[in-house]
């Protein structure tokens, strides 16, 4: 018997116990959590969600003894944000990280550091994304910035120290050597295991060079949006054909140096290649460089170029999803042999989802569907098993927490919790909309400020900063949302509703922007 499971045998020991416990029935031992997030996982490529693409059996696994959150959304679609919405339960303009230009004030309320004053030992491995220092946790080793997928530095509690290898493998060891070693076996755990891919510039496992290279994949229906009557989607710098880098993006750094792209993104190209070891690069070269050759000679233009260029986006990135899954696998196998997968909520989710060239795009910040939705799987033991089709957002993931450990949700915390949902309970006046406000403009990527409403069926977003256009979508009839049915004919009803919808939310969440703009 590990200490684990001793850890509230006795009623003696109950004088000495932490405040999650004294809500926990005696008999029961607390609960622990893993969190598992990865940065810009689409739910189009878990295969929980979407089978186009790829398997991914060790993710669909949580799902399969647990739960798949069918509608599970962000408020803010873009990484430090969202990080900072999970940790305070709160929207961007009360948490203070409106965009990935600020730096956290660690000094505010976050779970982690409810659930450390409540007796769980906590830790983060990986990408954390905040500027400033974690705060709230026993153990800390984070990625600086974004990290580095091969030999990647790692702040390990304060100290920079170099890890040779790649990364997403080095986070799930980091996390397991904690969860072995170095937590106090005679508390309950909440982990963040927090992976950096895959993110751009999905820069795959020298293992998974060429997993599909059999494979020439779909392309999305509307990857030639010309983005009629949407303003704001005409104007954005993330198409797959016009803005994603031959050498950056996909790693067309030739050794002869003839093929040139903008300055900056050639040179990080060549940069992130010359980081790999020599046993790397063998490996790198072996599949890329024959790759190169063949591009080379082709003179793609055009279409033909768009295309090439979205086969060899979606190989790389499905090639990094490969490793990520085959982590995660790692990661439930060693829970399951330590016996603590009966007795641990294990969550996976992404910091918001991706463009697989749907509207032709990559990237994210959009409050349509791909970005504005996130996956979740949530394994609760003894919990429900199926699909969740309620609106849940990554606000509500500290409440959640919070509840599980038996810790009093503070009454400043925007979420609701999951766990009845998580139960297998249907909650009557569970929310019928969702808030959302994205923020980082001017910036990279070039997607305008906006806030809007989504409700089951509709959705209201409205431009605003240096535009002020309004789109509406009818999810039904056009959930690819390539019609915005603003001031069309026959919609005035529904918009003055959602109108009014969005002005109670923002009452609600206490984010007066509406009625700012409008003085
Ligand atoms: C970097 C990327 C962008 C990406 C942002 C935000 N550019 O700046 O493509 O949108 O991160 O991503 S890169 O040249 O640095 O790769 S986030 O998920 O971390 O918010
Ligand atoms: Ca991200």
């Amino acid at each position: 018997m590990n200490k684990q499971n001793i850890f509230l045998s006795g009623i003696t020991a109950m004088a000495a116990l932490p405040s999650f416990a004294q809500n926990t029935a005696v008999t029961e031992k607390p609960m622990n959590i893993l969190y598992i997030m990865c940065d810009d996982h689409s739910y189009q490529t878990i295969s929980a969600y979407d089978h186009r693409f790829i398997e991914t059996p060790n993710i669909d696994r949580i799902g399969n003894e647990g739960v798949v959150f069918t509608n599970s959304f962000v408020a803010n679609s873009i990484s430090g944000p969202s990080r900072a919405c999970m940790l305070t339960g709160k929207h961007s303009h009360k948490n203070g990280f409106i965009d990935n230009a600020h730096r956290f004030d660690g000094s505010q309320q976050t779970f982690p550091k409810l659930l450390q004053k409540a007796g769980y030992q906590t830790a983060v491995v990986g990408k954390w994304h905040l500027t400033s220092n974690p705060t709230g946790f026993d153990y800390w080793n984070i990625l600086i910035g974004q990290g580095d997928y091969y030999n990647p530095y790692f702040i390990d509690n304060g100290k920079k120290v170099q890890k040779e290898g790649y990364a997403t493998n080095i986070v799930t060891n980091l996390a397991l050597e904690w969860l072995e070693n170095k937590r106090d076996n005679e508390k309950p755990f909440c982990l963040l295991l927090h992976h950096k891919a895959p993110h751009r510039t999905w820069m795959p496992d020298t293992c998974d060079l060429g997993a599909f290279d059999h494979v020439k994949f779909p392309l999305p229906e509307n990857f030639y949006d010309k983005y009629e009557g949407r303003v704001a989607a005409s104007e954005q710098e993330m198409s797959i054909f016009k803005d994603m880098d031959l050498v950056y993006d996909l790693k067309m750094a030739d050794k002869e140096n003839e093929i040139h792209t903008k300055t900056g993104l050639e040179k990080g190209g060549r940069h992130m290649y010359n980081r790999l070891n020599p046993q790397q690069k063998a490996a790198w070269d072996a599949y890329y460089d024959p790759i190169i050759k063949d591009f080379k000679s082709r003179n793609l233009k055009g279409k033909e170029l768009a295309e090439w260029k979205y086969q060899r986006y979606m190989h790389d990135y499905l090639s990094v999803i490969r490793s990520v899954d085959r982590n995660v696998g790692q990661v439930l196998k060693y829970l399951e042999e330590k016996g603590l997968l009966e007795n641990t909520l294990v969550v996976y989710t992404s910091d918001q989802g991706f463009y697989m060239g749907e509207h032709g795009w990559f990237d994210k910040r959009f409050m349509y569907e791909e970005s504005f939705r996130t996956p979740l799987l949530a394994r609760l033991p003894h919990g429900k098993k199926g699909h969740v089709a309620q609106m849940v957002q990554n606000i509500d993931y500290a409440s959640t927490f919070l509840e599980l450990a038996g810790v009093e949700i503070p009454g400043d915390i925007q979420g609701v919790s999951l766990l009845p949902l998580l139960k297998g309970e249907r909650p009557k006046d569970w929310r019928k909309s969702l808030y959302y406000h994205f923020y980082e403009y001017p910036a990279e990527h070039a997607v305008k400020r906006h806030y809007g409403v989504r409700t089951e069926r509709y959705k209201l977003i409205h431009f605003y900063n240096d535009i002020d256009v309004w789109e509406l979508y009818d999810l039904k009839k056009d959930p690819g949302e390539m019609h915005n049915l603003f001031g069309k004919p026959g919609y005035d009803k529904i918009t003055a509703k959602l109108k009014k919808e969005l002005v109670k939310l923002q009452t609600q969440y206490d984010d007066p922007i509406e009625s700012q703009l409008k003085k």
